[in-house]
């Protein structure tokens, strides 16, 4: 059945008249059933920190449901490509918009906290591109990427690109409406990175290592790095590219165009 309730009306006593200003309609922790307690902390002010964090993620996952859905509806692809800043997100899309625009129908969603940099990069591609500019945002949040959605003129089958903020370590908690969540790491940034911010890596399906060509110059052993990510995520699909060199790239086209939904009339 359809109610229209407000989320503090369930689970307390219903006994007092509601026409008037509810005594704890503040976001305090008491109307809420899912307060999540953190066992090792004992003051009131820590918990309701949580608690807040949890509604955040919470409202994050309605709209990024509804972006699945409205993708689904029109049979698109998403993919999250998340990153530090400068591994090389904006690149990867740039060749992959090169290599297979031709074929497959390519748009993007541009997140950064200033700059339409690169929105106009994708753009001067002739690929649909919208810019989010998250202010001191560090990720993008799934309310920013529906509206963005809506400037975004859809095709069947499609593929939409959404470049998260470069950030290595918040946007790995907010789902965007994805398909599949993409780490790119370069060869520059150490061996170790996966260890010291395990989340993106625990969450992605794939991962790109970016900037081959620059091992020969780095002081880095490459198998040490896949092992490392391999510890925080066995499952994980990984490409080693180049994308000034274009090497390595070819399967990373051929995994793209498979993740191609079958058109539908
Ligand atoms: N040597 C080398 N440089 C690369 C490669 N890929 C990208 N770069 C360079 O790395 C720099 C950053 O690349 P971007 O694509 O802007 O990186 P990004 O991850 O989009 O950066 P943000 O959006 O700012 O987080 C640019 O100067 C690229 O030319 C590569 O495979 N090898
Ligand atoms: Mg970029």
């Amino acid at each position: 059945m359809c109610q229209n309730h407000s989320h503090h009306d369930h689970n307390h006593d219903h006994s007092h008249d509601h026409n008037h200003a509810h005594p704890h309609n503040d976001h305090s922790v008491s109307d809420n059933t899912d307060v999540i307690t953190d066992p090792t902390k004992t003051n009131e002010s820590d918990r309701r920190i949580i608690f807040s964090k949890t509604n955040v993620l919470q409202e994050n996952d309605i709209f990024s449901e509804r972006i699945k859905g409205y993708l689904d509806a029109h049979n698109v692809f998403s993919l999250n490509i998340m990153s530090s800043p400068g591994a090389g997100k904006t690149t990867i899309l740039e060749n992959t918009i090169k290599h297979l625009s031709d074929k497959i129908d390519i748009s993007v969603i541009e997140g950064d906290q200033y700059t339409d940099n690169d929105a106009n990069r994708i753009k001067s591609l002739n690929v649909q591109a919208v810019q989010i500019n998250t202010g001191n945002g560090c990720h993008l949040e799934s309310f920013s990427v529906y509206n963005a959605l809506k400037k975004i003129k859809l095709q069947n089958s499609g593929i939409l690109f959404i470049e998260n903020v470069g950030n290595l370590v918040c946007p790995a908690m907010f789902n965007i409406g994805e398909d599949v969540k993409v780490v790119v790491i370069s060869t520059t940034e150490g061996v170790d990175k996966p260890l010291k911010y395990p989340a993106v890596f625990a969450l992605s399906d794939i991962c790109i290592i970016n900037k081959t060509d620059l091992l020969p110059y780095l002081n880095i052993d490459i198998n040490e790095l896949e092992s490392n990510i391999r510890k925080i995520n066995s499952n994980i699909k990984i490409f080693k590219v180049s994308c000034t060199k274009e090497d390595g790239l070819d399967k990373w086209y051929e995994y793209i165009t498979k993740c191609q939904k079958s058109s539908v009339i």
